[in-house]
């Protein structure tokens, strides 16, 4: 088991059970052109977790643990679209339109691409969802539950509308929620601060937070043993023979 300091408090995962889940890091989100800056949005912003996203990846293929990405398209018919979500405001392109990459969030669109900087590896999930939540309409829930994976670690974006609601659809499932703070972000900083202090407060009402230092950094720390009573079991010092009493003499200890 591995546990890490977070907001509300401590965070325990057995990272067979955990997977990482990276949210629409897509170039519809996040380049120009595409669906987010239809929506008339900064799309810059989004850019600054690419890094952090690069490095929590590395450490967490490193160690084996189960990656899934999400984008968020629609099928080339839009059957999948409804149209409260298509004719919704006075977006400058609508969902399906043909923008510089292509359709407008639709599967097998360049727009619809994951950025390259964070292209899926092999045998890594990728999820298409018609919705903003992850859950909706993708089987996510069964393959998750196939895997018996118990726990989620959440990242990518936008923080309050796919990434939120994604976490609260995991966390009404049963999932014990984490999202790793400066690997999410929002078009608006006041969303994102507002997100994450809603869902962890309450006692972790919907989960916890935590930054992508301390989550990297318990996954280069020993696993703690665990009793069978689910407690962590008190470290025993290790014993260095040098360092016990008449080991620097060579005065023989009494047994
Ligand atoms: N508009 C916005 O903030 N987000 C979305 O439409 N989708 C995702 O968050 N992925």
């Amino acid at each position: 088991m591995k546990t890490l300091a977070a907001t509300p408090f401590e965070y325990t995962f057995d990272l067979a059970h955990t997977a990482l889940i990276v949210i629409d890091m897509q170039r519809d989100f996040i380049e120009a052109g595409g669906f987010g800056a239809s929506l008339g949005n900064d799309v810059t912003r989004l850019q600054a977790i690419i890094p952090t996203l690069q490095q929590l990846l590395a450490a967490w293929r490193h160690v084996g643990g189960l990656v899934i990405h999400t984008r968020e398209c629609h099928r080339p018919d839009l059957t999948d679209c409804p149209p409260a979500k298509r004719l919704r405001g006075k977006p400058s392109l609508r969902i399906g339109d043909a923008g510089p990459m292509g359709r407008l969030l639709v599967a097998g669109e360049p727009g619809a691409d994951i950025i390259e900087a964070l292209a899926p590896a092999a045998g890594e999930w990728v999820i298409d969802k018609p919705g903003k939540g992850a859950f909706h309409a993708t089987g996510l829930h069964e393959r998750l539950q196939a895997r018996a994976m118990t726990h989620l670690i959440f990242t990518g974006v936008t923080t309050e509308v796919c990434v939120q609601t994604s976490m609260r659809e995991a966390n009404d499932r049963g999932y014990e929620c984490l999202i790793v703070e400066d690997a999410t972000e929002s078009y608006f900083a006041a969303y994102k601060a507002a997100t994450l202090s809603m869902m962890t407060a309450q006692g972790a009402i919907i989960g916890w937070s935590t930054t992508s230092e301390r989550l990297i950094g318990s996954l280069e720390a020993p696993d703690a043993q665990t009793t069978t009573d689910g407690l962590s079991a008190p470290t025993i010092p290790s014993i260095n023979p040098t360092a016990m009493p008449g080991a620097a003499t060579g005065v023989a200890i009494a047994s």
